[in-house]
């Protein structure tokens, strides 16, 4: 079954908000956001700006009638300044329109009167001046100084990972429609409709049943939409309420990039120890997120990473401290993987050096710590069904690991300024929200009179493939044919309380929730059959292929009939159903439990070559083992785990979120902010589903896709560090991200 929107995708028919009719005379916003990094407002200048032909109104703080707040997990965070800036791109006013080219243009003309104040970027200037938006966070397991003992070796390191911008090809967007009884509709391209609900909500001083949100599909999200759709949508309800008027809300890109926060950056300090062998013994790590501005979901990114900090390897005696920093960046965000990369990346920096110091491959000592199956995480839970070892040696054999790597050093010692580095990259991600009450989701199925069915969850569906892989669990769990199975737009009052579409959790939690409400209307349709036919309590009857079958043979009744047997009788053809991940737990003063439903494995080997002279590179190869589960659909899953892996190696090598001193963004455009394309991507790029793979928490069988890929691009970071190596073995690299062709000239050349 394929994603039926493909045709109308590539003939440019699907609807995104800025595509969607207009209802009526709507009006147009724009964002007036702050030009200085931290500051008090003295006063604005709106005068030029009220001149622009066709501009209605500028609407300012003064003008909210609720709460001047969207913080989700912190209420630190304002709607539209008050009295404080406290990043650059904050958004300070919102100007009304009766043209896109007005609002802008007025935009451009308001000026404000402020008094600059001294601003912070970097994150561990924050944590020394004590600007953290948490208090520090600590996993912790063993017992880690009587560990450090009974190491042959322990060394300290560094390890830098930049930001990254989402770069969604539809930009942050949103319209909201006044309906005449006292109610709003919002159309907005978020991954959180309920977020935007009860932030609108909260605004408008009004109940959140007044507010419908709908979102028929993203032009993309990674993150970038879980949480920061909800501003720029609650100021379109703002303005929609005052101007009791629909009003438009799209980002322009330019503006996108600079309003929006990114991808957090990260520095950590690491100490490790390990015996002569290699095997690690403790790990200590101290991570500084630098989270901008104001929380967002920075707390529960630093969650991840501080799950994720021993990667895919059994460390006993652990500490991880984690420490959110505020600065005066942007609110840094969600963002594929979720915290998960960037503590990741700072333990292959570790097993990198301490590779260095035994003299022996990378992957030797990967391989010698990959967890094994019953080893206990930090946090507490055991590792089952762990598919580590299988992955790696699959890896290592189907792509002949041997080879590769000869092949790369007779390349070396036969070439002096071109180089090739080859990188193996173990990855290990839990599924489930690590804020367990998130982990919930519901169905909604109505089955229609002529036998078509419709279905609405809370999932959002942004270029994922959501959408098909419900309706194909839908057509498997009632036995029909995808073509009468529809996916309805995802719509909050319909479906409420939704957890945001996020965590690669959407087709695991609203598919299990599917699943059960299709469940519920075949067994009441079973009761149907057995009243109709008048069957004998022992009859086996079941629904296959749109036919009954009674003790395994088709009666004539078939589904469409059946349907209108049970209207007439007066059986419910509609479920509504909750599905909460069984058994999950968590205690976050201790941070122990069993946070996870499953983990996802794999293994990805990524070769690199590296002209030492101008520090450019090519990404030659990427064979990866992906533990899929029982893919529900190997055409979305390959697609996720290719773009994940781009994504990452973007994120590694050449995307670089660049502010300067002075806390201004340059990389503000896509002149300046460089991304894979597809002339990056190498020709051979291999992602073999590992064999028999299953996954009895999954749905279907199945295994979260949409993140855990992604951290496979860490192996290119270390594949083009490994070709440097080769060129220059004795010098020391420093290990920070990306590792764009400056940064290589730079580790080569500069002491
Ligand atoms: N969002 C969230 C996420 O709120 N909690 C999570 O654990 C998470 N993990 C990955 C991506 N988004
Ligand atoms: Mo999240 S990083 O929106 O899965």
């Amino acid at each position: 079954m394929n994603n039926p929107e493909y045709h109308t995708h590539v003939r440019g028919e699907s609807h995104y908000i800025d595509d969607m009719p207009n209802p009526g005379e709507v009006l147009y916003a724009a964002v007036y956001y702050a030009g200085d990094v931290h500051a008090i407002i003295k006063g604005f200048s709106f005068e030029k700006a009220l001149a622009v032909p066709g501009v209605k109104k500028i609407i300012t703080a003064a003008d909210i009638p609720g709460q001047n707040q969207v913080g989700n997990i912190i209420s630190d965070e304002t709607l539209l300044a008050d009295t404080t800036v406290h990043y650059r791109g904050q958004p300070v006013a919102l100007v009304i329109a009766e043209s896109k080219e007005s609002a802008h243009e007025a935009a451009s003309q308001i000026t404000v009167n402020s008094l600059k104040l001294p601003f912070v970027l970097d994150a561990r200037e924050a944590y020394a001046k004590d600007s953290l938006i948490i208090p520090p966070r600590v996993f912790e397991s063993g017992d880690i100084e009587s560990a450090w003992e009974q190491c042959d070796f322990v060394i300290e390191g560094k390890a830098d990972s930049g930001g990254q911008e989402h770069l969604y090809l539809e930009t942050q967007a949103a319209m909201t429609v006044p309906l005449p009884n006292g109610k709003f509709t919002i159309y907005s391209s978020t991954q959180s409709p309920t977020a935007v609900q009860k932030i609108a909500a909260a605004v408008l001083d009004i109940p959140m049943s007044r507010i419908e949100v709908e979102v028929e599909r993203l032009g993309g999200a990674f993150g970038g939409k879980e949480d920061q759709a909800t501003p720029i949508a609650v100021l379109s309800a703002l303005a929609a309420s005052l101007m009791k008027k629909p009003v438009k809300l799209v980002l322009p890109r330019q503006d996108d990039m600079r309003i929006t926060g990114k991808r957090h950056p990260y520095s950590s300090d690491y100490k490790i120890g390990f015996t002569k062998e290699g095997k690690i013994l403790a790990y200590e790590v101290t991570l500084y997120q630098n989270a901008g501005a104001a929380a967002d979901l920075s707390p529960a990114v630093l969650d991840r990473s501080l799950f994720h900090c021993n990667n895919s390897y059994f460390i006993p005696n652990l500490r991880a401290i984690g420490l959110s920093c505020r600065t005066n960046l942007p609110p840094n965000t969600a963002f594929r993987g979720f915290g998960g990369p960037q503590a990741m990346f700072v333990i292959e920096a570790a097993i990198t050096k301490i590779a260095e110091k035994l003299g022996v491959s990378t992957a030797v000592i990967q391989e010698l710590n990959l967890l094994r199956e019953g080893d206990l995480f930090h946090y507490g839970q055991k590792a089952e069904q762990c598919k580590a070892k299988e992955c790696w040696s699959d890896a290592a054999q189907r792509f002949k690991i041997d080879e590769i790597r000869g092949r790369v050093e007779s390349f070396n010692s036969g070439h002096v300024a071109v180089k090739k580095g080859m990188a193996v990259m173990p990855v290990c991600f839990g599924i489930s929200f690590t804020s367990t009450f998130l982990n919930q989701a519901y169905a909604l199925v109505h089955i229609y009179r002529d036998g078509s069915v419709g279905i609405s969850t809370g999932a959002v569906e942004m270029g994922q493939g959501v959408n098909t892989k419900l309706k194909e669990i839908a057509a498997q769990t009632l036995s029909l044919d995808g073509s009468i199975i529809f996916i309805e737009t995802t719509n909050t009052t319909r479906i409420a309380n939704t957890s945001a579409t996020a965590a690669s959790s959407g087709a695991d939690l609203n598919g299990h929730a599917v699943r059960l409400a299709c469940e519920l209307l075949k067994e009441r349709l079973i009761m149907v059959v057995r009243d109709e036919l008048d069957l004998q309590a022992n009859a086996a009857v079941e629904l296959r292929d749109e036919k009954v079958f009674v003790n395994g043979k088709a009666r004539r009744l078939k589904w469409k009939e059946l349907i209108d047997t049970a209207y007439k009788k007066r059986i419910s053809l509609s479920s509504h159903t909750h599905y909460a991940t069984p058994k999950i737990h968590f205690d976050t003063s201790t941070n122990k439990g069993d946070p996870f439903a499953y983990h996802v494995y794999g293994t990805a080997i990524i070769e690199a070559t590296v002209d030492c002279l101008r520090g450019t590179y090519k990404i030659n190869g990427i064979h990866a083992v992906h533990d899929f589960g029982k893919s529900i659909n190997m055409v979305i899953d390959r697609g996720q785990a290719e773009g994940a892996l781009i994504q990452g190696i973007g994120w590694m090598t050449m995307e670089e979120v660049i502010f300067n001193d002075d806390g201004i963004l340059l990389s503000d455009a896509l002149s300046t902010y460089k991304v894979p394309d597809i002339q990056f991507v190498p020709d051979t790029f291999e992602i073999h589903p590992l064999e028999d793979a299953d996954n009895p928490k999954g749905i279907l069988k199945s295994k979260a896709v949409g993140e855990p890929p992604l951290m496979y691009g860490i192996g290119a970071y270390f594949a083009i560090y490994n070709a440097l190596k080769a060129f220059r073995p004795d010098k020391e690299f420093d290990i920070a991200a990306p590792m764009t062709p400056e940064r290589v000239l730079l580790n080569l050349y500069a002491d």
